[in-house]
């Protein structure tokens, strides 16, 4: 693969980042998370949205216009040959001196990486699905880094999934500081009881544009949505219980610190909610075609 550079398309192993980038220092900068399906970046707009978001919220100014950065991720596609895809675009503080003081940094590094990924798990994870554990690590609290800010700091998220590594699980549910539910490590969590979702609003997590398109998607099949803080009893007691993200788009929860949820197998609604969601993706009317058509 090519990645785009500050500018360049570079063969991916002669990519070369400084040692004294502030992105690699201190993980100053941010990061969105996106997939191509059949020729369409899913959403595109939105992850723009909360990539331009995200760097005005810590200060950063991404050295291309918006228009710019939506063209450099749509060539780099087209450069690679792709219309199936992983997408990342990377912007970080830049190269500066040793010390945090982003004023040393002249220039922001913007890299966005591409990968030949059709899916990311396999199908039987979906039919099986997630063992977790409720992590003791805690959600950052927004007082200090609004979680709306995807930024390369992930070192919380990291110690929670180092939690679910040991206990042999496949994934971490992170509580808030106050001990409502808050996230997955990498995915925004819904509880379904009684045909109801609810899900976290997103004070304490980020706002997922898998989580938005599946609370349109639930209004349209007519299934009560949420947005409210719960704890770990409704969690436990929930008939269903998903993830959703870039990555993962719907997965279901079958089991949480030892206790099977619902029936112990992913539930009709989880279901339904995926076949949903598959079916918006690969269209014009949910995402940017890369080629002219
Ligand atoms: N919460 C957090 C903390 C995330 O990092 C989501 C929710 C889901 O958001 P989207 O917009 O994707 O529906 C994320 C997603 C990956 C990966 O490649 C994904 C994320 C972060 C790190 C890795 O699986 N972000």
């Amino acid at each position: 693969m090519k990645l785009y550079l500050n500018g360049e398309f570079v063969p991916e192993e002669d990519v070369k980042i400084s040692a004294f980038d502030h992105g690699f220092l201190y993980g100053d900068g941010i990061f969105e998370g996106i997939r191509a399906y059949d020729g369409y970046v899913f959403k595109l707009e939105e992850h723009l949205d909360r990539l331009y978001d995200s760097a005005r919220a810590i200060r950063l100014e991404i050295p291309l216009s918006r228009d710019e950065m939506r063209e450099a991720i749509l060539e780099t596609l087209r450069v690679n040959g792709l219309k199936t895809a992983y997408i990342r675009p990377i912007v970080t503080r830049g190269v500066g001196d040793l010390g945090i003081d982003p004023r040393k940094c002249a220039r922001p590094t913007v890299l966005i990486l591409v990968k030949d990924w059709k899916t990311l798990y396999p199908e039987e994870l979906y039919e099986k699905g997630l063992r977790t554990i409720v992590a003791s690590t805690r959600a950052r609290p927004p007082e200090s880094l609004p979680p709306s800010v995807k930024s390369l700091n992930y070192l919380t998220n990291i110690m929670a999934k180092l939690e679910a590594i040991a206990a042999g699980a496949d994934e971490a549910i992170m509580l808030d500081v106050r001990g409502f539910v808050a996230e997955g490590t990498a995915d925004n969590l819904f509880a379904v009881k009684k045909g109801v979702l609810y899900t976290p609003p997103v004070t304490t997590n980020l706002p997922g544009i898998t989580r938005g398109v599946i609370l349109e998607l639930a209004r349209e099949a007519g299934y009560p949505a949420r947005e409210e803080y719960f704890g770990v009893a409704q969690l436990y007691t929930a008939d269903e219980v998903f993830l959703t993200g870039t990555a993962a788009e719907v997965i279901p929860i079958v089991e949480i610190d030892g206790r099977p949820i619902g029936t112990g197998r992913p539930g009709p609604i989880t279901r339904d909610l995926r076949e949903r969601f598959k079916a918006l993706t690969g269209k014009p009317e949910t995402g940017v075609p890369i080629y002219e058509k």
